[in-house]
């Protein structure tokens, strides 16, 4: 669980990245595919071209999830229950791939707000995904 501090530094860089969250959503699965092509085979049914109509639009909903999770950063498990649920009973993700798209995902972060992305920030951000990614693969048997 995060300490106070960590949670006040989770609020003060989302209060950025929301800002941007759409174009940030769409690097991190750039990044993602790009890096790491074996998590494209979830997306068979979609363009994953840099840019894409798709990879914007699913970019978006991560990012608006993220968003869900830091309005409820007391309760995490409760805001992201029907997305947990869909992951582990529909979608079954491996749950490596959460460590993959969470370093992503705070790469953009990092990239678009280096004087910002203090070690502290850095810390703080990285516990917060690995919650939420914890929270979305908890469901799995
Ligand atoms: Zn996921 C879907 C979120 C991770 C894969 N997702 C999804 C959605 C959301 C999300 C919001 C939408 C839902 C609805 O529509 O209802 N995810 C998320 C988050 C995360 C994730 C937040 C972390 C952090 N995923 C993930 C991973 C993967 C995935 C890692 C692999 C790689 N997802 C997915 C899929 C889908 C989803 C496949 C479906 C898509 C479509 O549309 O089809």
């Amino acid at each position: 669980t995060l300490t106070q501090a960590e949670k006040a530094a989770v609020v003060t860089i989302w209060a950025k990245v929301a800002t941007q969250a759409d174009a940030i959503g769409a690097e991190s699965l750039e990044r993602l595919f790009f890096s790491y092509p074996q998590t494209k085979t979830y997306f068979p049914h979609f363009d994953l071209s840099q840019g894409s109509a798709q990879l914007r639009g699913h970019g978006s909903k991560v990012m608006s999830a993220i968003g869900e999770a830091v309005k409820n950063i007391e309760d995490i498990r409760g805001a992201l229950a029907k997305l947990s649920e869909l992951h582990a009973y529909i979608l079954r993700v491996d749950p490596v791939n959460f460590k993959l798209l969470s370093h992503c995902i705070l790469c953009s972060v990092a990239a678009r707000y280096p004087s910002d992305f203090t070690p502290e920030v850095h810390a703080a951000w990285d516990k917060f995904l690995s919650s939420v990614s914890s929270v979305l693969t908890e469901k799995y048997r």
